[in-house]
């Protein structure tokens, strides 16, 4: 336990070293704002009605400036990480050619929307991957609004930690906001030199008052859990929209406006962010709208791939840091400066760790899909497990089996499934399902009160929950863990409907 505390107290003296530096930086930093427009994205046919969108997105390798200096070969949609940004109104036919110039096959998934099976682009299951060279077409109507990501599905833990994904925003007819920003975290293993973190030796940290202090309030586990430290011993740099701190773009906002940020997490660990004393509110979460959002200034969790969308009043001129509140030497480079009316000359705030962190269990989402006592009609247990099995390492495993010896879930159009899932291993595991929205229905036992619509559930070490959805989207369908390299270890199933038949093979 004492090591614990002198690790946390060695990171929070590390921060404020950090949050030092940068306040001297600030003064520094580019006045960019909104990311340019890129060539490959054209709007056609502008009189249909309904309008018809239509991209091109290819594929390429090339060196990309993560800032602080530091290159790196990745693979890109369309030249840039993340990829092109994807930007439609609800309503809107999109069409959207991928051109594969890489050297391995590709496809394009495209997260939490409810799409035909055909155009799932998970290769191997919905669609056979599009080989170097070659051009597939998706087209689907962008029926929902909210904040969505596209990411390969094919050789996916390797595919999308190398670049493989963007953001796909579909906008309401009228929005109630006035600008608008994508924020996407990811983790990398970074030629960084450490030399550049350790620059001061001499803070001070008073450990009996971190003894006596619940760090980061009443909610965070203590328990011998690793929660997903198997993942980040991988890697060494955090980063948003693909830069570093502090070269990562500042938000530009004028006083008085009313601003969206739809945050991504396209990594595979858990992050937490701080806002400081600047007030916000949770406006949506895996796309589904949040009803009566309210204030707040906790310290917001976001774990892997989902979406969640906050807004907030710019109320007073000058800088303040969106910032990872993560325990981790790379915290530092997710700090992304929010400038009011041009003024950059206010102090960085400190993260105060006493603050609760904000679970997904606590939003409360618009429009049920189910009531308390509709009964499901087919019902499923997944025990998450992970297991060394000899001379392959570490399995993660679904009820002791891994991809593709899972068993699959086989419903019948109509189901109403409900499927209960408990995490026995010492690592998260945000499950995601493709194709179908699932409304959480009980953590730990306990009836949700609320509403809660989801596409991925994050279950922590010991965890239980409950979700049902509705089998109304015929085809075979991914569900497996959103840390990628769990679902490469196994982790992985399908939801297959009968009598729907594919003629892929997957791997
Ligand atoms: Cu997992």
């Amino acid at each position: 336990m004492k090591i614990r505390y002198i690790l946390i107290a060695f990171t929070i003296a590390l921060l404020s070293i950090l949050v030092g530096l940068q306040l001297l930086k600030a003064e520094t930093l580019p006045q960019i704002n909104k990311v340019e427009q890129n060539l490959y994205i054209r709007e056609t046919e502008e009189d249909s009605n309904p309008p018809i969108k239509e991209f091109n997105i290819a594929t390429k390798v090339l060196d990309w400036d993560f800032g602080k200096g530091t290159m790196e070969q990745v693979w890109t949609y369309n030249g840039t990480v993340p990829g092109e940004e994807i930007r439609v109104t609800e309503g809107d036919t999109v069409k959207v050619n991928l051109h594969n110039t890489l050297p391995e096959p590709v496809t394009i998934h495209w997260h939490g929307m409810v799409l035909p099976n055909t155009m799932d682009g998970v290769a191997g299951l919905t669609q056979n991957a599009v080989k170097p060279g070659e051009m597939f077409t998706y087209e689907f109507i962008a029926n929902k609004a909210g904040t969505y990501w596209y990411h390969s599905h094919q050789d996916s833990a390797n595919q999308v930690d190398k670049g493989l994904y963007g953001a796909f925003v579909i906008e309401k007819k009228e929005i109630s906001y006035d600008q608008d920003f994508v924020l996407m975290l990811d983790e990398w293993s970074l030629p960084i030199d450490i030399n550049t973190f350790l620059t001061n030796d001499d803070q001070e940290v008073n450990y009996d008052q971190l003894e006596d202090t619940p760090l980061l309030g009443t909610t965070l586990d203590i328990s011998p859990s690793f929660g997903d430290s198997d993942t980040e011993m991988l890697y060494n740099a955090f980063t948003v929209n693909g830069k570093l701190f502090p070269d990562i773009q500042p938000i530009l906002v004028n006083q008085g406006e009313t601003v969206r940020l739809r945050i991504i997490n396209s990594g595979y660990m858990k992050h937490w962010l701080d806002f400081g004393k600047q007030s916000y509110k949770i406006v949506a979460a895996d796309a589904s709208d949040i009803q009566n959002p309210i204030l707040t200034t906790n310290i917001l969790e976001i774990a892997p791939s989902e979406r969640i969308d906050i807004e907030f009043e710019a109320e007073n001129k000058g800088l303040w840091y969106l910032q990872s509140a993560d325990l981790d030497f790379a915290s530092s480079d997710m700090r992304v400066p929010i400038i009011i009316d041009g003024s950059n000359h206010a102090a960085p705030q400190k993260i105060d760790y006493k603050k609760d962190i904000l679970r997904p269990t606590e939003y409360k989402t618009m429009d049920p899909l189910f009531l308390k006592d509709d009964i499901p009609t087919f019902e499923y247990e997944m025990i998450l497990n992970a297991d060394v099995k000899w001379g392959e390492g570490l399995q993660f495993t679904i009820n002791e089996k891994a991809f593709p010896e899972t068993i699959p879930l086989k419903v019948n159009e109509g189901d109403l499934v409900k499927v209960k899932m408990i995490n026995e291993s010492i690592y998260d595991h945000p499950m995601h399902l493709h194709g179908h929205p699932f409304q959480v229905i009980s953590k730990n036992g306990n009836p949700l009160e609320q509403a809660l619509i989801k596409d991925v559930i994050n279950i922590l070490p010991g965890e239980e929950y409950e979700i049902m959805f509705r089998a109304d989207n015929p085809g075979h369908w991914m569900f497996h863990c959103h840390d990628l390299l769990h679902a490469e270890g196994g982790m992985k199933t399908t939801v297959k409907y009968n009598d729907y038949t594919v003629p892929y093979l997957l791997n």
